[in-house]
């Protein structure tokens, strides 16, 4: 009877003991998940104070509540496009019109597309620097379109235009893209893009990852090769967080040259990595051209190059001026027309 008292008991306290001990596990695991939490709750709401003072919404919403649940209701698309075809041969019609691209692509509206059938993983705007590029624009587009919706990307194309005739300025061009475009919505990802360069190989996605993506490994006229180690020039992709946390590109590049390398060295200073496709898939068609008047070499580049460190905080998204001419939403790409009036 005795033992069977004690084994009854010594049952009872090793059931209280792990109970206990469960309890303190418990208590262990979410009291740091609450720490966690707390402190990740500040920085959020400091990168979101900060980005809302950028962010001034173009106009009301105009999709329907209606609309929106649908699209809420809608599966994902899958990761890879079923639509995919691979590497293709690019052909330039010397006689095609805007109005001819414009009947290829019926779905696409004011600049915008997102697939009908699921909901796109990511929501791209695709920023265009230009001035007197016309032809170069249009096979772009011609090309461009049905490359992302075969993608299955919800997109939108900006071509951001400076206008007169002073000295061009790409990268500022760029950031003017960026602050603009979120202004008619919150974009995921934006994908930096020359106006001459057209993509082989619908592998290469127009999507941002989880570090910045150079996408142009190589292109026709270098034999396809990377140009050197560290070039970041071309076609970009940074998602919006990356973008706003290098503070984007400087304003100070006029003319041609450097400001690629300049965003390369932002994003390394921030640690962040550059990556990559393959390069049978990073193979781009650049259409040849010749140096533009107005965006003669920029003979500061390299003293500008070893500030970067210093002025980057300064020098970026936090300190672009211009003025904003016009926006127009053509059926094919959203025109920004920007003036700078601070040419040195
Ligand atoms: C290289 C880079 C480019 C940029 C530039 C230096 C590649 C493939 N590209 O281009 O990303 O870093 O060097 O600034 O390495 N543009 C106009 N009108 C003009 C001048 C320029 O629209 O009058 C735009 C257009 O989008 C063009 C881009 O700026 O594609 C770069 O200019 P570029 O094509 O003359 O320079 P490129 O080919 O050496
Ligand atoms: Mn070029």
């Amino acid at each position: 009877m005795g033992f069977k008292v004690t084994s009854h008991f010594s049952y009872k306290f090793r059931l209280l003991l792990l109970f206990t001990l469960c309890l303190t596990v418990l208590g262990w695991a979410t009291s740091n998940y609450f720490v966690d939490a707390i402190r990740e709750i500040p920085k959020a709401k400091d990168f979101m104070a900060n980005f809302n003072k950028i962010v001034v919404w173009r106009k009301e919403e105009t999709v329907t509540e209606e609309a929106s649940t649908n699209k809420a209701n809608l599966e994902s698309c899958p990761s890879l496009s079923p639509y995919l075809k691979g590497r293709s041969q690019l052909i330039f019609k010397p006689d095609i019109t805007l109005e001819d691209v414009q009947a290829e692509n019926p779905s696409v509206h004011r600049g915008r597309y997102h697939p009908e059938d699921c909901q796109a993983t990511q929501r791209v705007a695709i920023l265009i620097p230009h001035r007197n590029r016309e032809r170069h624009l249009l096979y772009l587009l011609e090309h461009l379109h049905p490359f992302l919706q075969r993608q299955q990307l919800d997109y939108g194309i900006y071509v951001i235009h400076q206008a007169g005739s002073k000295k061009f300025n790409r990268a500022k061009l760029l950031n003017v893209g960026y602050l603009e475009a979120l202004k008619d919505e919150n974009w995921d990802c934006f994908i930096f893009h020359d106006v001459d360069l057209v993509p082989e190989n619908d592998f290469n996605l127009y999507k941002c990852e989880s570090q910045p993506k150079h996408l142009v490994v190589g292109r026709n006229s270098t034999g396809y090769r990377l140009r050197y180690s560290g070039y970041f020039g071309g076609v970009t992709a940074l998602s919006r967080e990356q973008f706003f946390k290098v503070n984007g590109f400087s304003n100070n590049y006029w003319g041609w040259g450097g400001e690629d390398d300049d965003l390369r060295l932002r994003v390394e200073l921030q640690r962040m990595k550059i990556v990559r496709p393959l390069p049978e898939v990073g193979k781009y068609t650049m259409i040849l051209h010749t140096r533009d008047r107005g965006n003669e070499v920029n003979g500061d580049r390299m003293k500008l190059l070893q500030q970067v460190s210093r002025v980057w905080k300064t020098d970026g998204l936090s300190s672009c001026s211009y003025k904003l001419l016009s926006v127009d939403y053509n059926p094919l790409y959203i025109n920004l027309t920007v003036d700078f009036w601070s040419d040195p």
